[in-house]
C-alpha cells in the first residue's frame, strides 16, 4: 500500500523501470487461475511481450497465438510442462523455449510463478528453425564477459542463427560493472533476480533490486554498477540474428 504516492517505477520513450509496488495483476487468454503482469508489451514499444504468470494450484498455460515463440523461466513453484506428448517436471531455475506453432501446456502443482517472453518467430531463410529447448540455468557453463571474469554471462539459449531471440543471465560479483555503455540496435526485458546497484538508462541514472523489471528500447544507452556484498544477478531478453529491414515495409 503506497501511503507516500512514491515510486521508483518510471516509464520513459527508450526505457521503463517497473518495480514490484506498481505491478497490476489481470488475466490473459490462455492462462486460467493466473494471475498475469504484464511489464513489457507493443504498447510500451516493444516488439516482444515479457510478463509474469502467477499460478494457483491446478492453473493451466497455453499458446493461444499462431506464430509466437514462447521462453519460460521459473521464478517459483511446481509444474509441468506438457509439449511433444511429454511431460517435463519442472522446479525454480528452470526454463523452456518453445518454438513458434508448438502447442504446450504448463500445469502448476503448487503456488508457482514465472517470467515469460513471447515473440513473433521471423524466419531466416536457410537456416533450421529452432527446436524446443529445455535446461537448468546453474547447469550452463558460465563465461567472462570481454574477459571480466566478475562479470559471468550464462547463454540459456544455442547461440545459433536460427534463433532471433537470446535469454541469458548475466551475474556480477560486487563492485563489477558494464566495462562501457553499451548503445545497440538489440532491445532488452530485464529481470533482476538477486542483489541490487546503479542502472544508468539514457541519461537518468537508477538504483535497483531484485524484483525490479526493466524494459530498454534499441540504441538506449545503458550501463550497470553492481552494489552490495553479495552478487548481483539478472535475466536478459534481446532479440539477435535478424536483418531488420522489415520494419521500413
Ligand atoms: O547482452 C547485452 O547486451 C547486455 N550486456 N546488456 C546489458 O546487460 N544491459
Ligand atoms: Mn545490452
Amino acid at each position: 500500500m503506497s501511503l507516500t504516492g512514491f515510486t521508483r517505477t518510471r516509464v520513459t520513450p527508450d526505457h521503463a523501470l517497473l518495480t514490484p509496488d506498481t505491478f497490476v495483476r489481470a488475466p490473459l487468454p490462455g492462462w486460467t487461475n493466473t494471475a498475469c503482469i504484464v511489464h513489457v508489451a507493443p504498447e510500451l514499444g516493444a516488439r516482444f511481450k515479457m510478463y509474469t504468470v502467477e499460478m494457483q494450484p491446478g492453473a493451466a498455460g497455453e499458446m493461444t497465438l499462431l506464430d509466437i515463440q514462447r521462453f519460460a523461466y521459473v521464478l517459483e513453484g511446481e509444474l509441468t510442462l506438457e509439449v511433444e506428448g511429454t511431460r517435463h517436471p519442472l522446479r525454480p531455475h528452470h526454463y523452456a523455449y518453445l518454438p513458434a506453432n508448438t502447442p504446450h501446456r504448463f500445469l502448476a502443482q503448487s503456488p508457482s510463478r514465472m517470467v515469460i517472453f513471447d515473440k513473433p518467430y521471423q524466419a531466416l531463410a536457410g537456416a533450421e528453425v529452432p527446436g524446443l529447448v529445455l535446461g537448468h540455468e546453474p547447469d550452463i557453463p558460465s563465461s567472462p564477459l570481454m574477459g571480466d571474469e566478475a562479470l559471468q554471462v550464462r547463454l540459456l539459449l544455442p547461440d545459433n542463427l536460427s534463433f532471433d531471440m537470446a535469454v541469458n543471465t548475466m551475474t556480477f560479483a560486487p563492485g563489477a560493472h558494464l566495462s562501457l555503455v553499451e548503445t545497440h540496435v538489440m532491445e532488452h526485458g530485464l529481470l533482476f533476480l538477486q542483489g541490487g546497484g546503479v542502472y544508468r538508462l539514457s541519461d537518468a541514472w537508477y538504483t535497483v533490486q531484485a524484483g525490479d523489471v526493466i524494459w530498454m528500447a534499441s540504441y538506449c544507452p545503458q550501463w550497470f554498477g553492481a552494489l552490495g556484498k553479495t552478487p548481483s544477478k539478472y535475466l536478459i531478453y534481446k532479440d539477435v540474428n535478424r536483418h531488420s529491414l522489415e520494419l521500413l515495409s
